[in-house]
């Protein structure tokens, strides 16, 4: 079976579905589609599957969501087949992991790797994606999907004089493949976002010297990372249905959440206790998830930053250094950080903190960086200075929609962000987002938002073509009003008051704005799919017979 039509051309692929990017959304919309027999291609930049874990290797690179509930859970064979040595994988595993599930489900002869999609233009004489790559070649589909990434196109702030340093640098996720050496070297890592957080601790036991360059000081909770009990293993497997029932309708996307009651509820001294209680059990939501309102309410907030803040000062013995990492911000209104040893770094001897917000970086110079103190001399600089995240994958493809109109135009490149469902915007029929901006993708585990999205896609493409229908277009109105729900519930937590690549923050010169869907997994879904049992509320469906030429 094949969707396919329209001229065929020597020199032009015709598709039924092409797909960017062979991360874990590629992969799984690959095999769906092909499963129901539509002729897919993915086109992916790297030369591997894996998308984030295929670029991000930088040392101590490792997932914040435990492993046992990082898999794909659509098939049980996978989800057996698989065990993860500890309760936070390590990258290089999770790449493996990937490549394992590519390998079990055939799916590299469909995928084109080592390839960009330079533009993608809709073409409204054919209702068809006319797709051009970094190769040249050519393809034609019908249905266009983007498996981006949230997190896949690097930033490297513009310092003065980068091109001058003689000695190497890296970026966390542009990692390169070979082996990098920091043996004897002096090191500087700009950035303490979870990948500098990551990375400090294990450059800082190799290298001769690391100098930390900090500009934001962060809430970091232990992840307390362990070996995984195969007994435990055991259990899980055997309740994974139940798991995954739960995982699917949970806030985030994994099987627990907040305990229904204000932090302002308890006595300090039981408030002191659970914290303590969750900074020894450790990882991303031990400490949140004790109360429901340490999002929304200041001074809930704050009982949950100050015992953080104790912890640091607790943990790390120069009093001055100790303040200069004191977090300022709401707690978790920036991701959320957890880590193996970072505060106790500060403790080494061959380990300094710079702070760049007191003496701002001037100037990268041939021997290191220059800030408006002094110059530090370095052999190897490490930008782990994050992303331009959601929107940045999207606007770097020539991504264009009815009337020739660019994705970029259209959302007034991120001051007017507008989508239905996170998954298609209007003027943009056939075209479909993964973890997009305002889905709940980056809040949640990502695997869980993956799946969900994934099979809503395949179904309606499935669904499209079953009842002969040429093209699917969010409307004006639905969109309009998903995006101000979107706002709305963003607007009355405290995350839009800090800084954050959340709000677009981190990058010069872009629009401020909560990109994501704060609404929660289960309440999404719950969305997603009655908006697929009204016949797509919502959407204008084409049907073939309107559009014969
Ligand atoms: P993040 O979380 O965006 O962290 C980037 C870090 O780099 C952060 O500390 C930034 O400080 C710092 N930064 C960014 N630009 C600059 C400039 N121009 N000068 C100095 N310092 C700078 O990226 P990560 O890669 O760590 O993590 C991304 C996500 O991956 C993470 O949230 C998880 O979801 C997984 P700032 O805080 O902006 O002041």
């Amino acid at each position: 079976m094949s969707l396919s039509h329209g001229q065929k051309s020597n020199h032009v692929a015709e598709l039924d579905a092409v797909v960017i990017g062979a991360g874990f959304s590629g992969l799984y919309t690959l095999h769906r589609l092909r499963e129901m027999g539509y002729k897919t291609r993915v086109i992916e930049a790297g030369n591997g599957v894996g998308g984030t874990w295929y670029w991000n290797r930088y040392p101590g690179a490792r997932c914040d969501i435990e492993s046992i509930y990082y898999n794909y859970t659509f098939s049980d064979e996978i989800l057996n087949e698989w065990t993860w040595s500890s309760r936070y994988a390590p990258q290089p595993e999770i790449l493996q992991y990937a490549n394992f599930v590519a390998d079990k489900l055939d799916l590299r002869r469909d995928i084109q790797f080592n390839t960009k999609v330079v533009s993608a233009h809709y073409n409204e004489d054919h209702n068809r994606w006319d797709i051009e790559t970094d190769d040249g070649v050519k393809l034609s589909a019908k249905h266009l999907i983007a498996a981006v990434g949230c997190l896949s196109v690097s930033n490297v702030p513009n310092f003065k004089g980068i091109e001058n340093f003689e000695g190497e640098w890296y970026h966390t996720g542009r990692w390169p493949h070979e082996e990098v050496s920091f043996k004897g070297k002096r090191v500087g890592v700009i950035g303490t976002g979870s990948s500098g957080i990551q990375a400090i601790p294990v450059i800082a036991e190799e290298a001769e010297h690391l100098t930390v360059f900090q500009r934001t000081p962060q809430y970091s909770i232990p992840a307390r990372n362990e070996a995984l009990d195969p007994e435990y293993v055991k259990q899980i497997r055997a309740n994974y249905s139940e798991i995954r029932k739960k995982m699917r309708e949970s806030a985030h996307g994994v099987p627990f959440g907040p305990r229904e009651r204000s932090a302002l509820d308890d006595p300090p001294e039981v408030r002191q206790k659970l914290f303590e209680e969750a900074w020894e059990k450790g990882g991303l939501f031990s400490l949140s998830y004790n109360y429901n309102d340490l999002g929304l309410n200041e001074e809930a907030n704050k009982t949950a930053a100050d015992f953080v803040r104790s912890k640091i000062r607790e943990i790390v013995k120069d009093p001055e250094t100790a303040d200069k990492l004191m977090p300022t911000y709401y707690i978790g209104t920036k991701r959320q950080i957890i880590d193996t040893n970072y505060y106790e770094t500060y403790n080494r001897d061959n380990v300094s903190l710079i702070d760049i917000k007191k003496a701002p970086i001037e100037e990268i110079t041939a021997k290191g960086i220059r800030t408006a103190d002094k110059e530090y001399e370095l052999d190897a600089i490490v930008f782990a200075t994050g992303f331009d995240a959601m929107t940045g994958p999207l606007f770097k493809i020539d991504l264009r929609g009815r009337g020739g109109v660019s994705l970029k135009e259209k959302w007034a490149g991120g001051a007017n962000l507008r989508t239905y469902l996170g998954i298609s915007t209007a003027g943009f029929p056939n075209f479909f987002m993964i973890t997009g901006p305002e889905s709940p993708s980056v809040l949640s585990n990502m695997m869980v938002s993956i799946e969900q999205h994934v099979e809503w896609i395949t179904d309606c493409i499935d669904y499209l073509h079953k009842n002969n229908q040429a093209s699917i277009e969010a409307n004006p109105d639905a969109e309009a009003t998903w995006s101000k729900h979107v706002r709305d519930v963003a607007e009355v937590t405290l995350a839009v008051k800090t800084d954050s690549w959340y709000m677009g923050a981190n990058i010069e010169g872009k629009p401020r704005g909560f990109m994501a869907y704060l609404g929660g997994v289960g309440t999404y879904r719950q969305k997603c799919t009655e908006v697929q049992e009204k016949g797509y509320e919502g959407f204008t469906l084409l049907s073939t017979s309107n559009t014969a030429k």
